[in-house]
């Protein structure tokens, strides 16, 4: 058995780094994809800590929020620094990964049709922090000499970013020189080449 399970609707969504992030560590894990229909009826929601799901579960642990999983994740498998001051500054960044999230899923949920070219026109004011923070960063990742949980989140981000608007790196070379190492990893590079990746939308209403 799979040491882990994820509960979630069938897109990349919320558990995209989530998947990166197990497969380049190695790990195998079980999906367990809900529809709209099931969702619905109430029930599943109902047991979720927050009426939402991701749900994720490392045996008898139960884990809602997916950041929560991520460092959980870090935590395990070595990807959360080698210091108290190497975690902060990772956690550090994801918040900052988490802050664009958050502003994609506001306007492909909420403004895609009339947010959608603004917020292209915007999205370089906020990868210039990244790519200034890769560029000052020898070993190419975020914080420290070793890959961290939030250099899975930034660059699932980043996958989607590139759907969004293909020529978005081009004006950073840090960030795409980062973009093309993550997805040059042996294991990344067979999970995003499987059909368990792809067959995924990456939002639940289609936008992307
Ligand atoms: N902060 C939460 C996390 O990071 O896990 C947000 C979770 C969330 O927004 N879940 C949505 C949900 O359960 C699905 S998705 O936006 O992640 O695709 N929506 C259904 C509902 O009833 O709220």
């Amino acid at each position: 058995m799979p040491p882990y399970t994820i509960t979630y609707f069938a897109v990349r969504g919320r558990c995209g780094a989530t998947r990166i992030m197990m497969a380049d560590q190695g790990q195998k894990w079980k999906e367990n994809a809900v529809t709209f229909d099931e969702w619905m009826k109430g029930d599943l929601k109902a047991t979720c800590v927050f009426g939402q799901l991701p749900k994720f579960e490392d045996g008898d642990l139960v884990l809602f929020q997916s950041n929560a999983v991520l460092r959980h994740l870090g935590r395990k498998h070595g990807a959360y620094g080698s210091n108290d001051k190497e975690a902060a500054l990772i956690d550090m960044m994801n918040d900052g990964v988490e802050d664009i999230r958050l502003k994609y899923l506001k306007m492909i949920y909420q403004d895609y049709d009339t947010g959608k070219d603004q917020y292209i026109k915007d999205l370089p004011g906020h990868l210039s922090k990244f790519d200034a923070v890769l560029a000052n960063n020898k070993s190419g990742f975020l914080v420290g000499d070793k890959i961290s949980f939030a250099d899975y989140s930034l660059f699932e981000v980043l996958l989607n970013h590139q759907v969004l608007s293909p020529s978005c790196l081009d004006s950073f070379p840090a960030l795409k020189r980062f973009a093309a190492m993550m997805a040059a990893r042996p294991n990344i590079k067979a999970f995003l080449d499987s059909d368990d990746y792809k067959k995924l939308p990456i939002n639940g209403n289609g936008k992307q």
